[in-house]
């Protein structure tokens, strides 16, 4: 029985050393809010699994290798012998924020579908299992393999899934995102979103009514992230805020996934809602602190060590 399960598509990315011309120089990193998740846990201690697709190319094999070296469980992931794993180019624009190009369309990600979703949740049996808005805005067969896994989740004892909304404009318009995402956040257990993501699947004017919406509708807890100003959560222990802690800021990307992983560590390991949102504030800021997505995440003795000195 794995602690938690995620699925979702993983790709290569390759960051550019500054501005793109001929004879720019990228450094090759594995990138996917997903799996982000699943690294952040593993690092933790956690057991977890990840499953999705990639192709039989030398990207998709990065892909394997690092999360398996991660310590995540790969053994829900298919190699699709016909498609090929997804890229993004991501443009150092310094002091510009990185310009992102995702190469996804026909991806193997992409064609993550119903089948591996039942069977990784069956096979993994997961305490928490984890989703996000990327997912159905890759192609319809992903869409229902989030309907599906959620369905299977729902299957096993004490299960509990979470939603990152994670809205991707280059993947989607906000309508769009908006039709497809709404039925899955009201289907999950924990709903994660930025306060302008969470409009997107609940109604209201402010960020109260739409976690009450949330609520009403049977979400248990709805956490909305800040950014640089923190995090709050909406739930079965109220209303409870956390600040987010100073750090200087390299590389945001990946702060949403750090922020997850922090806050379901905290979960599987018994605390409360206070703890979860300053463990997800930690790793949040752990993970801007420098380049790539998930590099920087820590280990629990480094989480311990910067917890420290954040208290001196
Ligand atoms: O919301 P975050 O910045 O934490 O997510 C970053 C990830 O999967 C990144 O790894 C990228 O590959 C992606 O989101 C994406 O598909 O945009
Ligand atoms: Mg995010």
């Amino acid at each position: 029985v794995g602690a938690v399960l995620t699925l979702g598509e993983t790709l290569g990315s390759f960051r550019s050393h500054g501005r793109i011309t001929a004879g720019t120089e990228f450094g090759l990193a594995v990138a996917g809010a997903e799996s982000n998740v699943a690294i952040a846990l593993a690092r933790l201690g956690h057991p977890v699994a990840w499953g999705g697709r990639v192709g039989d190319d030398p990207v998709g094999r990065l892909v394997l290798t690092t999360l398996r070296g991660e310590g995540v469980d790969v053994t829900g992931a298919i190699v699709d012998q016909t498609a090929p794993t997804a890229t993004m180019v991501v443009e150092d624009r310094h002091p510009l924020p990185p310009s992102v190009t995702y190469y996804r369309a026909g991806s193997a990600g992409s064609r993550l579908d119903a089948d591996l979703a039942a069977r990784a949740v069956a096979g993994a049996q997961p305490r928490v299992l984890h989703l996000s808005g990327i997912t159905p805005a890759l192609s319809a067969q992903a869409a229902a393999a989030v309907s599906v896994a959620i369905d299977a989740a729902r299957q096993v004892r004490g299960a509990a899934v979470c939603f990152d909304v994670n809205y991707r404009a280059r993947l989607w318009n906000r309508a769009d995102a908006a039709r497809a995402l709404t039925p899955v956040a009201v289907s999950a257990d924990i709903v994660v979103a930025s306060a302008d993501e969470l409009p997107l699947v609940a109604e209201g004017s402010s960020t109260e009514e739409r976690a009450a919406a949330l609520r009403e509708a049977g979400v248990s807890t709805v956490v909305v992230k800040h950014g640089k100003r923190g995090a709050e959560s909406f739930g079965p222990d109220g209303h409870v805020e956390c600040p987010a802690h100073p750090v200087t800021e390299v590389d945001s990307i990946g702060a949403g996934d750090a922020f997850v992983g922090g806050y379901l560590s905290a979960l599987l390991d018994g605390l409360d809602e206070a703890a979860r949102l300053r463990r997800g504030a930690a790793l949040g800021a752990l993970a801007v602190t420098g380049r790539g997505d998930w590099e920087r995440l820590p280990s629990r003795a480094e989480l311990a060590v910067f917890l420290a000195g954040a208290e001196e």
